[in-house]
C-alpha cells in the first residue's frame, strides 16, 4: 500500500512529520517558504523550496500569495515526485506558512483531479492568539473543501508535539499494513476497502489498543491524541483488525452507525480507522471563544500600531495584513482563478 499514498509535507511542523513518514518508506515531497527550514531537513530526499519565498513569520496571507505565485511549479514537483493514488497534505493549523498554503493548495490538487487528504494539527490551548486565530481561520477553509479525502487532525493539547508526531505515524504505518500482514479465515480488509475508508470526505482517526477487545479500543478511541471524536453520530467506515473479539455495536455506541465496516483479525494490537466523521466542532468552538474572550485586547493592541480596522468573525486579522494579496494572474484556468479568489475573501 505504501507505494499508492504520498505526502506534500508544508512548513515547519508538516516537515518534522513527513521526515517520519518517510523513514517509514512512504513518498515525501518537503515544501516550504523557508529555505532556512528546509536546511533542518537534511536526510530527506525530496525538498521544493517555493520561488520567492523567505518564511511566513505567522502570515497566513503571504503563504497563499507565494502559493498562488508558484503553483505551476509546486504542481509539477508534486507530479514528477509524488506518483499515488493519494496525496496527503501535512501542515499544522496554527503556523502561517502550513496553516496558508495548506488548504488552497489542497483545493488547487483537487481540482487537478487528485485524490487528497490532510493531516493537520490544532495548536495547543496554551499557545498565542495568533496560533489560534490562525487555526480557527484554516479550519474554516479546510471545512469548506467538499471534494477532500479523509483529515486526519493531531491534537497538541493532548501532548509533547514530537512525541504525537511519532505516535500519528507509527499508527498510520500499523493500519497501511493491515492488508499485507493481518490475514485471517473469519475476514479480511483488501486494499480496495482500506482506500475507500482513506478516500471518505470528512475527518478520521486512526488509533491502535495493545489492550484486547472492544474495552481496549474504546478506551484507546477517549486516549487518542488525535482531535476527539464528536458525539453527533456522523461516521461512514470504520477499517479495522482487532486483538480479540470486538463487537462492532460497542464501537458504534462511542462513534455512531457506519454505512460499513470492514474487519479483520490479529494479535499484537487492536489497529481501527474510522472516517466520515464531523469535524472537531467542540474543539474549534472553543478556540473561537479564546479569540472572542481576547479580541477587545488585540483590537486595542493592534490600533496602537495600525489605523485599520479589525474585521468580524472569521477572518479575524484580514486587512491587518502587510500584504494584501494579488489578483492570481489572467493566465491560469478559470477555475484556478476562481480557487484562489475565494482564499482572499474578506
Ligand atoms: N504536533 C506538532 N506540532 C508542531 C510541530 N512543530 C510545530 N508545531 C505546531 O505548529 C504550529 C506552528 O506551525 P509551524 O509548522 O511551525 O509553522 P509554519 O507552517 O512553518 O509557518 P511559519 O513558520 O509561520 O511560516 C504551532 O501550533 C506549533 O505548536 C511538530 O513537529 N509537531
Ligand atoms: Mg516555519
Amino acid at each position: 500500500m505504501k507505494e499508492r499514498i504520498g505526502f506534500v509535507a508544508i512548513g515547519q511542523a508538516g516537515g518534522n512529520i513527513g521526515r517520519l513518514f518517510e523513514k517509514k518508506g512512504f513518498p515525501v515531497l518537503h515544501v516550504n517558504t523557508s529555505q532556512e527550514d528546509l536546511d533542518t531537513l537534511d536526510d530527506v530526499k525530496f525538498i521544493y523550496h517555493i520561488t520567492g519565498g523567505e518564511g511566513c513569520n505567522k502570515d497566513r496571507h503571504k503563504a497563499k500569495q507565494l502559493v498562488i505565485d508558484d503553483f505551476d511549479n509546486i504542481a509539477q514537483e508534486i507530479d514528477l515526485k509524488l506518483n499515488t493514488d493519494i496525496v496527503y497534505v501535512i501542515f499544522a493549523s496554527g503556523g502561517g506558512t502550513g496553516s496558508g498554503a495548506g488548504p488552497m493548495l489542497m483545493d488547487l490538487l483537487i481540482d487537478e483531479k487528485k485524490i487528497v487528504g490532510a493531516i493537520t494539527i490544532l495548536p495547543g490551548t496554551k499557545e498565542s492568539i495568533k496560533a489560534q486565530i490562525n487555526s480557527y481561520e484554516c479550519f474554516s477553509e479546510l471545512i469548506e473543501i467538499q471534494g477532500s479525502a479523509s483529515v486526519l487532525v493531531l491534537d497538541n493539547e493532548k501532548g509533547e508535539k514530537l512525541s504525537l508526531n511519532e505516535e500519528l505515524v507509527e499508527v498510520y504505518q500499523d493500519f497501511i499494513e493491515i492488508p499485507e500482514k493481518h490475514k485471517s479465515i473469519k475476514g479480511n480488509i483488501d486494499k480496495a476497502e482500506m482506500e475507500e475508508t482513506m478516500k471518505t470526505h470528512g475527518m478520521a482517526v486512526m488509533v491502535k489498543a495493545k489492550e484486547a477487545g472492544s474495552v481496549g479500543l474504546i478506551k484507546a478511541l477517549h486516549e487518542t491524541s488525535l482531535a476527539p471524536i464528536e458525539s453527533d453520530g456522523t461516521v461512514k467506515y470504520i477499517a479495522l483488525s482487532s486483538k480479540g473479539e470486538i463487537e462492532v455495536a460497542d464501537i458504534e455506541k462511542v462513534v455512531g452507525i457506519p454505512l460499513d465496516t470492514f474487519q479483520t483479525y490479529n494479535e499484537e494490537a487492536t489497529v481501527c480507522m474510522i472516517s466520515g466523521l464531523s469535524y472537531p466542532k467542540t474543539r474549534l468552538n472553543a478556540i473561537y471563544q479564546k479569540i472572542k474572550d481576547n479580541q477587545d485586547m488585540i483590537i486595542k493592541n493592534l490600533k496602537a500600531t495600525s489605523e485599520m480596522k479589525l474585521n468580524a468573525d472569521v477572518n479575524f486579522l484580514t486587512g491587518l495584513s502587510a500584504h494584501s494579496p494579488k489578483q492570481p494572474k489572467d493566465d491560469k484556468p478559470k477555475s484556478k482563478r476562481d480557487i484562489m479568489s475565494k482564499y482572499f475573501k474578506g
